[in-house]
C-alpha cells in the first residue's frame, strides 16, 4: 500500500472513532454535547492522531492499542483550539473556515466544551470499556496519562499559551520564541509520538530517544511553517507591505529572521527529522511522510 493511502486510511480511522466518541455517550446536556461534537468532528487534519498511529505501527504495535491515545490527543488539541479562539484569548470568529465554537454556540458553552474535552481525553485513556480491543497494561496507560498531562498542562501547552498571551506587542529573542513554541505546540506533538511509542508496548530506549529528537524537530518545523502560512495568507489578503507589517507585530520566525531564512530553517529541521528516522528503516516510512507533509502543507 502506498504511504499516502496508508495515511488516508489512518485519518479515516481517527475520523470514524471521533464521530462516535461523543455521539455514543449518554446525552446529559444536549446543547453542550452538540458544541463538543461541532468542534471535534469538523474537519481537522488529524495530524496528532496520525503521528500516534504511525509511530505505533512503525514499532510493530497494533492500531487497536493506539486508538485511546489517538482520541485523547485530538480531544486535548480540540479543547485548546476552542479556548484559544475565545474573546479572552485570540478572539477569532472562524476556525477551519467555519464559525468558531463560541460564535456557533455561546461563550460559556465553548468554555465548557473545552473543559469537557480535556476530561474526556483522560477518560478515553484510562477506561477499559470504550476500546475493548486495546490491551495495554495499566502501567503503560498510567505512563501515557502522565505524559499527556505534563504536555498539556502548566509546563506544557498551557504554559506556552500563557507566554504567548503575555508577549503580545513585545520583542522576543529567538530563544524565547523557541521556548514558547516548544511548550505551546511542540509538547503536544511530542506527546502524540510518545503515546504512540508506548502504545506499541515494545519501544526500546534507543528508539525512544530517537523518536524524542524527531518529535522536537518536527514540532518546531510545524510551528515555523504555521508562521510562514500566516504571513503568506496575510500578504495575500492585505497586500505585500501590510501583510508583512502585521506579521512583524507578532513574535514569529519570519518576523525575527526574515521569510526566506524561516523557510530554510523549516527545511533544515525537516531534513534533521528525516535523518533521525533513517536507522529505523522502512518501518518509519509513514512517519517520514508525515514530517514531509508538515512542511508541505498549505493550511
Ligand atoms: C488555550 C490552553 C490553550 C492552548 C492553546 C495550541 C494552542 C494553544 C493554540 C492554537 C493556536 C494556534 C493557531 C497555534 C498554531 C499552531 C496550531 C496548533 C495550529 C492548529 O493545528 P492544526 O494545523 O489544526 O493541526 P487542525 O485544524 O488541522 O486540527
Amino acid at each position: 500500500m502506498s504511504q499516502q493511502k496508508q495515511l488516508v486510511e489512518l485519518q479515516q480511522r481517527a475520523n470514524h472513532l471521533l464521530d462516535n466518541l461523543v455521539s455514543s455517550r449518554p446525552n446529559t446536556a444536549p446543547y453542550l454535547k452538540k458544541a463538543i461534537n461541532y468542534s471535534l468532528t469538523q474537519g481537522g487534519k488529524r495530524l496528532r492522531p496520525l503521528l500516534t498511529y504511525a509511530t505505533c505501527a512503525g514499532l510493530n504495535g497494533s492500531l487497536e492499542n493506539a486508538d485511546p491515545a489517538a482520541m485523547a490527543i485530538e480531544c486535548i488539541h480540540t479543547y485548546s483550539l476552542i479556548h484559544d479562539d475565545l474573546p479572552a484569548m485570540d478572539d477569532d470568529a472562524l476556525r477551519r473556515g467555519q464559525p468558531t465554537c463560541h460564535i456557533a454556540f455561546d461563550e460559556a458553552t465553548a468554555i465548557l466544551a473545552g473543559d469537557a474535552l480535556q476530561a474526556l481525553a483522560f477518560e478515553a485513556l484510562s477506561t477499559n470499556d470504550w476500546y475493548p480491543d486495546c490491551v495495554l497494561p495499566p502501567s503503560t496507560k498510567l505512563k501515557q496519562i502522565q505524559i499527556l498531562a505534563q504536555a498539556s498542562g502548566m509546563n506544557g501547552m498551557v504554559a506556552g499559551q500563557s507566554i504567548d498571551l503575555s508577549s503580545v506587542g513585545k520583542q522576543l529573542s529567538l530563544e524565547q520564541l523557541e521556548n514558547m513554541h516548544h511548550c505551546k505546540t511542540g509538547a503536544l506533538i511530542k506527546a502524540s509520538i510518545q503515546l504512540g511509542a508506548l502504545a506499541s508496548n515494545q519501544v526500546e530506549e534507543s528508539a525512544w530517544q530517537q523518536l524524542g529528537r524527531f518529535a522536537d524537530a518536527v514540532g518546531l518545523a510545524f510551528q515555523i511553517q504555521d508562521d510562514i502560512l500566516d504571513i503568506e495568507s496575510d500578504t495575500e489578503t492585505l497586500g505585500k507591505t501590510q501583510g508583512a507589517d502585521i506579521a512583524n507585530d507578532k513574535p514569529t520566525y519570519p518576523a525575527i529572521m526574515g521569510l526566506s531564512q524561516a523557510k530554510q530553517k523549516a527545511q533544515q529541521l525537516t531534513d534533521e527529522a528525516l535523518a533521525i528516522l533513517a536507522p529505523l528503516g522502512q518501518a518509519a516510512a509513514p512517519l517520514k511522510q508525515l514530517a514531509l507533509l508538515i512542511i508541505q502543507r498549505n493550511h
